[in-house]
């Protein structure tokens, strides 16, 4: 039993001080994290980095990805939420086109922080979106106390048997035993923390899934501005309160999409935050029709969430745009010449791969850039609107806040449709940072 009680607590030690890793979800902190957003009706990708520690550099670049006309200042303001201490910074916006600003602004302290980007133009603020961003302070690496703590004891007992050399037979063993259990112990962590690939991450499964949130979509007007607004408030389902845990997901923390009941337009936005469970977008001239606004959006540790709702907006001056191509179909979109069509015809329950070609003045594209973390993006709805799927294209993923082009101009995509009806479908690809939509619709057999 002697020999065995040395080794024991060896062991327990090690299983106290086993780094557990916990997987933490998307909230922006830390690090560098890309997010599109509309800031007024201007569609902006902004990089938040976030510092570890505090006083430290937070940069914040923003990158319009369209000219920014009417603009003439791009302000940041950081504001703590416990302290209210705030910093900002403004900048002229730089002529030219999709021109990036970079930020760069002290924060004097941790803890959460709400960044506010206002687009002003002469006279008024003209866009603005607000990002909650968290600025955790710095920890020592794992391991780091219990190895002083280790050493510690290990000198301690190596002293005692300097000074003691003549000890009882007991105390001698008590010694022998301490010196074999704390060698032990500063052996094996100082291994653990120098040989990362020794430790084992033991996976923990994320069992705290939120309730529902609850979105409203109320248009509005920006009489100001002469602008149709839609606004959007998002609450929790279990307490009502406003739900502020939403994350990244495909690089934004809300997607909309709009489409009227005949499928003819089609909108996908990044509504702007403005608070905590208020979300803001412009839209642009419409036809006046009843339309469904689907909402898609992910809280912290748990999945994505799309919610539906319709709204009536849009003017009776803008005409109503014609029916989409059925497939194969070849449609002018601005300078580009986008081919779609399927390598098989579509049937219920099967897998169907819709080609995507794109040209420019007779001649294939050199390239497609990435959007939204991709190389290509299909919503499909069905007539009743009961069946939407967002669907990415075949090939890697991209996030970076200056994605790089493929080049090529195809892009595949599969989907199997579930019912055997008409869909309208919408291809969206980015070339020359330009966002094109294609719609199209294609007759799905039983
Ligand atoms: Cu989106």
């Amino acid at each position: 039993m002697q020999r065995v009680t040395p080794w024991l607590t060896v062991l327990f030690i090690i299983a106290v001080c086993w780094p557990l890793h916990v997987s933490a979800h998307g909230i922006i902190a830390g690090g560098s994290k890309v997010l599109d957003v509309q800031a007024g009706s201007y569609p902006l990708r902004i990089e938040v980095i976030v510092p570890t520690g505090a006083p430290a550099l937070l940069t914040v670049k923003v990158w319009p990805q369209r000219d920014v006309a009417g603009a003439t200042q791009l302000i940041l303001t950081a504001t703590h939420q416990d302290s209210q201490a705030t910093v900002s910074q403004q900048v002229n916006v730089p002529a030219g086109p999709r021109t990036i600003s970079v930020f760069d602004v002290t924060v004097p302290q941790t803890g959460v922080w709400e960044l506010r980007i206002q687009i002003q133009d002469t006279t008024q603020e003209i866009g603005v979106a607000t990002v909650p961003i968290t600025i955790y302070p710095n920890t020592i690496p794992p391991l780091t106390i219990p190895m002083f703590v280790a050493v510690a004891i290990l000198a301690l007992v190596l002293f005692s048997t300097t000074i003691w050399p003549e000890a009882r037979p007991w105390v001698r063993t008590i010694q022998a035993h301490s010196f074999t259990a704390s060698l032990s112990i500063t052996v094996v962590i100082g291994l653990l923390m120098v040989w990362p690939n020794l430790r084992v991450d033991i996976p923990t499964l994320d069992t705290t899934s939120r309730p529902y949130a609850v979105t409203q979509v109320i248009p509005s007007r920006d009489a100001q501005r002469n602008v149709d607004q839609l606004q959007i408030l998002v609450n929790d389902g279990s307490t009502g309160l406003p739900v502020d845990d939403i994350v990244l997901h495909h690089q934004a923390l809300m997607h909309m999409v709009v489409i009227d009941p005949q499928s003819h337009t089609f909108l996908h936005i990044h509504p702007a935050r403005t608070a905590p469970g208020r979300y803001i977008v412009d839209l642009p001239a419409m036809a006046r029709g009843t339309y469904d606004v689907a909402i898609e959006i992910e809280r912290v540790n748990s999945g994505s969430q799309v919610t539906h709702q319709q709204v009536e907006i849009g003017d009776d001056t803008t005409q109503a745009l014609p029916d989409p191509s059925p497939l194969p179909a070849t449609v002018q979109v601005g300078d580009y010449t986008v081919m779609v069509q399927t390598t098989t015809p579509a049937r219920v329950g099967v897998p169907v791969e819709l080609q995507v070609t794109a040209s420019r003045d007779g001649q294939p594209v050199a390239a497609l850039d990435y959007w939204l973390g991709m190389r290509g993006h299909l919503l499909v709805r069905n007539p009743n609107g009961a069946v939407f799927g967002h669907i990415h294209a075949v090939g890697a993923m991209n996030e970076a806040f200056q994605p790089v082009s493929a080049a090529g101009n195809q892009v595949a995509f599969v989907y199997a449709f579930p019912t055997a009806e008409t869909y309208a479908v919408w291809v969206q690809l980015m070339i020359d940072g330009e966002i094109i939509t294609v719609p199209v619709q294609i007759t799905v057999m039983p």
